[in-house]
């Protein structure tokens, strides 16, 4: 086969490359980035070459695996089963159970890369679709929920993100985010570094709040440490001072924004003074932050993982969202902005709904019809009516992302019937009875489906797939699609035809935005971007206000009751002093992506990154030195681990990443294993959460940490 170079969009973050695979036959000979792709403009990160380590991994999966359990005390081992038993297996048990206890019996977990590969967006519901069970879940309940709360209410629809324009800003006010390790998250925004720099060269202001001065930190123009948990005074505080100071001015939002002023009203003793013992941001700090926000031409306000998984998530993004409307920043080039897709999911997919049922044992939320996963364990292990006897998971591995990883290791085993969808036998999956492995991810095609929505400019992409799967291999959506047809079949129904995603995807480019019925002139369809590999440009983001608002009288009320209401938590919470315990928080490395991506050499050299970071104070008055093995401890677990002294942490706070923790019997991960470190989540808990939403908060969690004596 003769030397190729395929052009193909990086699905392993949010920030979504334009890469350049050169190959000949089936050999990968490099791994660029691609100079033409509008957004990522020639721009990848060390995880790029990933892809040729995952596609040739000797321990990926390459068909369905049996577990057959060990007898008399021996560990399991695996059988090799062909696809047809594998599926009808599956099919027959889901069915049986079903049957015999109630659909609710029936649990499902779906994980992270779910929405980093369409065929598994589009075609889930050809087997969930039989199963409509109230036990679903996934990892959006350990990250984002709070985003897609605050989206729906405020305006009317979960996916309706507000994008920062860093490109075009002048104040940038950040929060909870390291965009330099990340890439970016619900900001898919390429190449952040550069555009960082660029905003300092021409005179803006970039700002960071974070307990940890991170990669991103260092780069900004300021850093200010918050204590962890504690955003959501500071924001109010911020707010309050707009108020106060007659700083108020929604500009060309006015229209139609309503409830600011009950706003006002309810949060008067939410002030910089009251906030700064807690935050430990003194008041005159926070009145300049806020005057020099007010000030910006154009200025932005965002907040992620460390403002969305913590106590107070949803307050803390329903604030964030009130200061972009109060500086008249929402909408306008240069603040955040929502994007326009050409494949529009805002108008195909429901709005979301919340609260509409219950978990069964501690009464949580649902949220668009999914459970916080910190009640999957307990859901499993308490008997009763709805307990969940098998489950699936799809591209996910709780046992080591959700809070208190290791009651859900135990509760998994308890299960009647497992099964993953998985290319790797894993803490996750190691308890499954069938392991459902999908092709590579280079041997399918690839449309950003999630990603576009999230980007700083609007953008699409398709990519052919750069290697033919082996025979017999089955893609995740036709391994949905077997499923649902051999379900159907048991229970007579008819089954549904077999439409590839790419043909779902050319509908929704012929029915979006950019189409010829729309009177577009770029006329976009599938053919269409297949001539154009390396993306087509849409455009910068343009105002689209009132139009683009999902509510149903196209205005955003502010006033918003949940979130008013949960504020009364917050005066209980910081009535007094606080507990002087040490708080928990994550980290994240720009060469690993959550638990999966332990297992590529070239990824994991170095010094070892699952580290407890403790400043030397906090070191000092437990009698630790640098290097030594720490017992890490909270009310959930413990773990050993080693402490590194970091005066870039704030006194207080100690911080270990997540993801790790491979050194389990049975895991088939050679070189992961070799590199294991400890799960933060043996320590996160599970009943530790956003009140609010049921959102994990494994960001603030209240620890001791001491010496381990040997
Ligand atoms: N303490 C703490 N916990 C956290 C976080 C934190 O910051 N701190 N972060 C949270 C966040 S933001 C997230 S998103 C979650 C992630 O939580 P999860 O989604 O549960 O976990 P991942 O580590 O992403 O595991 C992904 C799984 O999908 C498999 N996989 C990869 N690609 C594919 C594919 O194409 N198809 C299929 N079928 N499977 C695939 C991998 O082998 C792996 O088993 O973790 C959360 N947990
Ligand atoms: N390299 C790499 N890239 C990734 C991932 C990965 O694992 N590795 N995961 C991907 C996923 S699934 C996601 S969701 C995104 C996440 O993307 P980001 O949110 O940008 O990434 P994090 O590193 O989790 O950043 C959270 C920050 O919040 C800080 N923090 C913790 N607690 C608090 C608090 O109480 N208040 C404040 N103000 N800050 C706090 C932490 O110190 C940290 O710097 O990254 C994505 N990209
Ligand atoms: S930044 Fe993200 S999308 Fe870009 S190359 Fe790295 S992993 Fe891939
Ligand atoms: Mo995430």
């Amino acid at each position: 086969m003769p030397k190729a170079i395929h052009r193909r969009a990086c699905h392993l973050c949010e920030a979504i490359c334009g890469l350049l695979i050169e190959t000949d036959g089936e050999q990968i000979l490099s791994i660029k980035g691609d100079p033409e792709d509008p957004l990522s403009r020639g721009h990848i990160c060390p995880k790029a070459v990933a892809l040729q380590d995952i596609h040739e991994d000797p321990d990926r999966l390459r068909g369905p695996v049996r577990r057959i359990p060990g007898t008399n005390g021996a560990a399991d081992s695996w059988q090799d089963i062909g696809w047809d038993e594998a599926l009808d297996t599956t099919a027959r048990r889901l069915v049986e159970i079903a049957q015999r206890d109630g659909v609710n019996a029936i649990g499902i977990y779906l994980g992270n890369p779910t929405v980093h590969n369409y065929g598994m967006m589009t075609h889930q519901k050809s087997l969930f679709r039989h199963f409509r069970t109230v036990n679903r879940f996934s990892a959006t309940s350990v990250d984002q929920l709070p985003h897609h709360l605050v989206s729906l209410w405020l305006f009317g629809h979960k996916s309706l993100f507000p994008i920062p324009d860093i490109d075009r800003c002048d104040y940038f006010l950040m929060l909870g985010a390291n965009p330099i390790a990340s890439n970016g998250s619900i900001w898919t925004v390429p190449d952040v570094r550069r555009r960082i720099k660029d905003l300092k060269r021409r005179g803006a202001k970039l700002v960071v709040v974070d307990p940890r001065r991170t990669e991103t930190a260092q780069l900004a123009s300021e850093h200010l440490f918050i204590t962890p948990g504690t955003d959501a005074l500071f924001l109010l505080a911020l707010l309050q001072t707009l108020f106060a100071e007659d700083l108020v001015d929604p500009g060309a939002l006015s229209g139609f924004v309503t409830g600011l002023q009950d706003v006002a009203s309810a949060i008067t003793d939410f002030t910089p003074e009251f906030a700064a013992p807690h935050t430990g941001i003194d008041a005159a700090t926070t009145r300049r932050i806020a005057r020099e926000l007010a000030a910006a031409n154009a200025g932005i306000c965002y907040g992620r993982m460390g403002v969305s998984t913590q106590v107070y998530g949803t307050l803390c993004q329903w604030l964030l969202q009130l200061l972009n409307i109060a500086t008249g920043n929402l909408d306008k080039p240069g603040g955040s902005l929502f994007t326009l897709p050409a494949v529009d999911q805002v108008s195909s997919i429901s709005p979301g709904g919340f609260g509409r049922h219950h978990s069964r044992v501690r009464q949580l939320p649902e949220f668009d019809r999914e459970l916080p996963a910190a009640a999957m364990a307990e859901e499993i292990t308490t008997p009763g009516e709805g307990q969940i006897r098998a489950l699936f998971v799809g591209a996910g591995n709780p046992v080591l992302s959700t809070p208190n990883g290791r009651q859900l290791d135990a509760a998994l085993a308890q299960l009647e019937f497992m099964v993953c969808l998985d290319p790797y036998l894993n803490e996750t999956t190691r308890h499954a009875d069938i392991i459902l492995p999908p092709t590579s991810p280079l041997e399918h095609d690839h449309y950003d489906l999630a990603f576009h929505i999230n980007a700083i400019r609007n953008t699409a992409r398709h990519s052919e797939a750069v290697f033919e799967p082996p025979e017999g291999a089955l893609h995740d959506w036709q391994i949905f699609t077997e499923l649902g047809n051999r379900v159907a079949e048991l229970l007579g129904q008819d089954s549904q035809p077999a439409v590839p995603p790419h043909e779902i995807i050319d509908m929704g480019l012929q029915m979006g935005p950019y189409s010829e019925r729309q009177g577009d002139p770029r006329a976009l369809s599938l053919a269409r971007l297949r001539q154009h590999p390396s993306g087509i440009d849409l455009g910068p983001l343009q105002s689209q206000l009132p139009q683009r608002l999902q509510t149903a009288d196209k205005t955003i009320n502010c006033a918003t009751p949940q979130p008013l209401a949960d504020l009364q938590r917050l005066r209980e919470q910081y009535s007094g002093d606080g507990d002087g315990q040490l708080r928990l928080i994550g980290r994240r490395h720009v060469r690993s992506n959550n638990s999966w991506m332990h297992n590529y050499r070239r990824l994991v050299k170095g010094k070892d990154r699952c580290t407890l970071l403790m400043h030397p104070l906090d070191m000092r008055s437990r009698k630790i030195r640098d290097g030594a093995t720490v017992t890490l401890s909270s009310r959930a677990g413990a773990v050993s681990v080693t402490v590194e002294a970091s005066e870039d942490m704030m006194p207080g706070v100690v911080s270990l990443p997540h993801g790790f923790g491979h050194n389990r019997t049975g895991i088939r991960m050679q070189t992961a294993v070799r590199h294991a470190g400890v799960s933060c989540n043996d320590v996160t808990d599970e009943l530790l959460l956003d009140a609010l939403s049921g959102n994990a908060a494994v960001n603030g969690v209240p620890v001791a940490v001491s010496a381990a004596h040997s």
